[in-house]
């Protein structure tokens, strides 16, 4: 399973409370917050997934634990459930995030899996930061056969950016994914210079529409929300990938991103594999945790 340390930490904790009380009361329901907040969920999303359970209890009579545990797995998937996360052909999809995240790691799978849907593919190479970014991405887009736009390194990564576009328009391409290079969200010079490619692609779009995929390793447990926080204003984001959740305990975040900032998980990464990359199924994630 992949998710299989994650779930150790999540649902070991939340069946312990379930097997050490019998009845449903305060006492129970505060076990419960404290293993949501030690799963990284964050204290304002997790009381609030408490307090929803709280009601339901209350308004629904419900009595016994299973009951309940049903009750949360709702509660959850409904925390992580938003209408229409497809991504469809005719689309700039904008990948940010700090550094290391996996961000071109998720464009070769990306590329991938829009390939595999018969998408013309197109690929762009504006971490210009340096020169291995711009193999990695090469050796990525080779792998799965997809155009690459890319310039020397140093290049103005907006300029690459408006390269693609051009390129983007007049080769039918229904994708188009950018690549930018790794930053701090509290370095404020970084952050404009990519609030600056946002606004090329916004100008140089036509009828593409955009997508501003922000990546986050699921590792980093809260922090993922100032940095959202961050790159939402630089930016706006609307989806997020959350990478690495093989191998980590750490993950519970992903509830506290989608309440606290209101932007939904598109996709998760789950190894470094091409194939590695699953379209956000928020009922699935719940079933394999709890
Ligand atoms: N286990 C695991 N590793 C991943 C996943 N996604 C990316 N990685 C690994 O994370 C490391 C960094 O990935 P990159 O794709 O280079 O990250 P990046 O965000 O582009 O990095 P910078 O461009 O330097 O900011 C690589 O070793 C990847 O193989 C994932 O879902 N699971
Ligand atoms: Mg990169």
């Amino acid at each position: 399973m992949f998710f299989d340390k994650l779930k150790e930490s999540f649902s070991n904790g939340i069946n312990n409370v379930f097997s050490a009380f019998t009845k449903v009361d305060e006492d129970f329901l505060e076990e419960l917050l404290d293993v949501l907040i030690m799963s990284d969920v964050g204290m304002i999303t997790s009381e609030f997934i408490i307090d929803e359970l709280r009601n339901s209890i209350k308004k629904k009579r419900i009595e016994d634990p299973d009951g309940v545990k049903e009750e949360l797995k709702n509660i959850l998937t409904n925390l992580l459930t938003f209408e229409n996360i497809n991504i469809e052909k005719n689309t700039v999809i904008m990948v940010v995030g700090v550094n290391g995240v996996g961000k071109t790691t998720t464009i070769g799978k990306l590329a991938y899996y829009f390939s595999n849907k018969k998408y013309n593919v197109t690929v762009c190479a504006a971490d210009t930061f340096r020169a291995a970014a711009v193999e990695q991405l090469e050796l990525w887009a080779s792998r799965s056969n997809v155009q690459l736009i890319k310039k020397d390194e140093g290049a103005d990564p907006a300029s690459v950016i408006f390269d693609a576009t051009v390129f983007a328009k007049e080769h039918n391409t229904d994708i188009l994914i950018c690549d930018t290079a790794g930053r701090l969200h509290n370095k404020k010079n970084l952050m404009e210079e990519l609030s600056k490619m946002n606004r090329v692609v916004d100008r140089e779009i036509g009828s593409f529409n955009k997508e501003v995929l922000l990546v986050l390793d699921a590792t980093t447990g809260q922090n993922g929300i100032n940095q959202a926080k961050a790159f939402a204003e630089a930016t706006g984001v609307t989806g997020i990938v959350v990478t690495k959740l093989d191998g980590t305990a750490k993950g519970g975040m992903i509830f506290s991103i989608t309440k606290e900032l209101n932007i939904p998980v598109k996709f998760i990464g789950t190894g470094e594999g091409m194939e590695d990359l699953e379209v956000f199924d928020a009922r699935k994630f719940v079933e394999s945790i709890l």
